[in-house]
């Protein structure tokens, strides 16, 4: 095993030769326990410290980081240096109060976005986590799973497709084998796949079928309301035998991406360009003369459906805009009192 079929390229390389000569040297994060990172180098796996900013915080490293890492004589261990520049991330805005960026996973190459073809299959979330995943940069693809307990595979594959058109979408059944050899082109010495998705819609489960083992836990449903349990509870990559390395993570209960723009056009350009059509520049799209919204939404150019999506994610991006501004403010505040205390300490000399 060496760090290339961990997906180690040349760029990452150059961009970090003059460290690697101090005596520093990569590994990627493969799994994260909190402060607790494992870590895997040319010489093996490793359980770091996850670092401490200065304001005693913990630094935001992702599973799939790649780090450098330098052997410290003080802890008689290895300390992180360095995490180097991401080539994709999948960030969402973190659940709870605080405005914070949570990066799912990084540099990974493919995104699959996973839904069961029973009880998750939802158009609404998709759409949202095909957003995030342009912007990401890694490639999205649609994995519909669970297909041995749904009848109507081909017209919800359809629905999908129309949902995320120019995505691939794949429907799979772990119990049967349905659709995975098809899926296995996407896996790869050095390839990076995460698995994205609710809790319960069997993404452990899809692990350990590529890894021709149990090496992840899996657990029923609940059969009250066939949600998922969280079994899952830390993010994690694992070696696949054949090649390509696949990220498990825990079910997300919401997704809000932590930003939309390019992700927002890829997937609501059209609706975007209508909006902008309105005559008036801040036409509220009601009653306003020249609403180009209602004479689309009219005429069935554009469907409610659609209209109904971007405006509600539209509110929420706006609002996650706003507290980012206003933690921004914040900050400057907090600066400026800073600055002005030093002021007056130093005038009293
Ligand atoms: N019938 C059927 N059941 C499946 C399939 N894939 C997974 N399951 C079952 O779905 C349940 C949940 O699977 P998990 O793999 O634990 O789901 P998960 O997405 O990892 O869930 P979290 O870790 O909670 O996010 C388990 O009972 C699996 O056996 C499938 O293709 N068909
Ligand atoms: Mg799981
Ligand atoms: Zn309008």
């Amino acid at each position: 095993m060496s760090i290339i079929d961990y997906g180690w390229d040349e760029n990452f390389y150059s961009e970090c030769k003059e460290k690697q000569e101090q005596g520093m040297f990569p590994a990627r994060v493969i799994a994260d326990y909190g402060q607790i990172l494992r870590v895997i180098a040319d010489s093996g796996e490793l359980l770091v410290n996850r670092p401490i900013n200065k304001n005693g915080d913990g630094i935001q490293i992702a599973v799939g980081d790649w780090i450098l890492l330098q052997y410290d004589d003080e802890i008689r261990s290895e300390r992180i240096c360095t995490v180097l520049k991401r080539k994709t991330k999948f960030s969402r805005a973190a659940a709870g109060i605080e405005v914070k960026e949570q990066i799912v996973a990084s540099n990974v190459d493919t995104v699959f976005i996973i839904q069961s073809l029973n009880r998750d299959f939802n158009m609404k979330r998709l759409e949202r986590y095909l957003i995030a995943a342009w912007n990401s940069g890694a490639m999205p693809v649609v994995v519909l799973t669970k297909a041995d307990l749904c009848d109507d595979v081909e017209s919800k594959k359809s629905l999908a497709f129309e949902t995320a058109p120019g995505v691939e979408v794949h429907a799979i059944s772990c119990v049967t084998g349905e659709g995975i050899e098809e899926i296995r082109k996407y896996f790869g010495r050095g390839k990076t796949v995460a698995l994205l998705g609710s809790s319960g819609v069997g993404k452990s489960t899809f692990v350990n079928l590529l890894a021709g083992g149990e090496v992840l836990k899996t657990q029923d449903i609940r059969e009250d309301d066939s949600r998922g349990r969280h079994t899952t509870t830390h993010r994690e990559l694992v070696l696949l035998p054949g090649g390509g390395v696949v990220m498990d993570t825990p079910g997300m209960r919401t997704l809000l991406p932590w930003e939309a723009d390019e992700g927002m056009e890829i997937m609501f350009g059209d609706v975007e360009e209508i909006v902008r059509s309105c005559r008036f520049y801040d036409c509220g799209h009601g009653n306003e003369p020249g609403c180009a919204v209602r004479e689309a939404l009219e005429s069935g150019k554009l469907e409610e459906k659609r209209w109904n999506s971007w405006l509600k994610l539209q509110k929420e991006m706006a609002h996650l805009e706003a507290k980012k501004e206003g933690k921004l403010r914040l900050k400057e505040k907090q600066w400026g009192r800073q600055i002005a205390k030093i002021q007056k300490e130093n005038k009293k000399y």
